[in-house]
């Protein structure tokens, strides 16, 4: 038989429930996974702490470029969040920790005409958001995993962590946030993926 979206959203809440968790946690067309997948376009990129360097820049008054050190002397939040990947597996309760986005756009002075981020990565990879999901609590710039620091397949050594929109926006090896006045695609988002990837909605793909 044929595995529909409709039969995996219904396993994804049978697996919650048999494990005591409110099945209402997982969106639709979504499985549960204990394990942790990888999905990395390339390979991992090699990087230096030493010399490691984190630009925040475009539609901002003071652009940034911090230290791995300057960026570790933020205020240091840990978060427990559910995350959702669009090749449907989400994992719950998983723990990040590192420095809330707002924080570090706050020293960066916003400018008025910034409405969108455009991520960029070592490697080349790019993904772009609404900058105002930026501000939640639960974003963050996460360096850690479970009290451990990332590994270099999850996005060593930081990673944008965005747990309301499906996992292709919490781009591993970021680099730099630029913030832009108009919208533009990132890699996914101009080769089939959905511009907005709420996984409520099952935001997939715009075909
Ligand atoms: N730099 C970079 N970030 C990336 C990707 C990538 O290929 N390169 N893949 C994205 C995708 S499609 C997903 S699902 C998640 C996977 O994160 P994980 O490998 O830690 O599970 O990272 C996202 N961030
Ligand atoms: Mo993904």
């Amino acid at each position: 038989m044929a595995v529909t979206s409709k039969s995996l959203a219904a396993r994804g809440r049978k697996q919650a429930a048999e494990r005591g968790l409110d099945p209402s946690r997982i969106p639709p067309g979504q499985y549960l996974t204990e394990r942790f997948p990888v999905l990395t376009y390339g390979d991992n990129p090699p990087f230096d702490l030493s010399t490691w360097t984190l630009t925040v820049d475009g539609a901002v008054t003071d652009p940034l470029t911090l230290s791995w050190d300057e960026l570790m002397a933020f205020d240091q939040v840990t978060v427990t969040v559910d995350i959702h990947c669009v090749t449907r597996w989400s994992k719950l309760d998983t723990t990040w920790t590192g420095v809330r986005v707002r924080d570090v756009l706050e020293r960066a002075g916003v400018t008025p005409e910034a409405r969108f981020v455009m991520a960029h990565c070592d490697g080349g990879y790019t993904t772009n958001m609404p900058l105002e999901l930026l501000y939640d609590d639960d974003v963050l710039l996460a360096h850690a995993y479970e009290g451990r620091p990332l590994e270099p397949d999850h996005g060593a050594p930081l990673r944008l962590l965005v747990p309301k929109r499906y996992f292709w926006k919490s781009a591993k090896f970021l680099r730099r946030l630029e913030l832009l006045a108009e919208d533009r695609q990132g890699f996914w988002e101009l080769n089939g993926y959905h511009n907005d990837a709420d996984p409520w909605k099952e935001q997939r793909h715009w075909f």
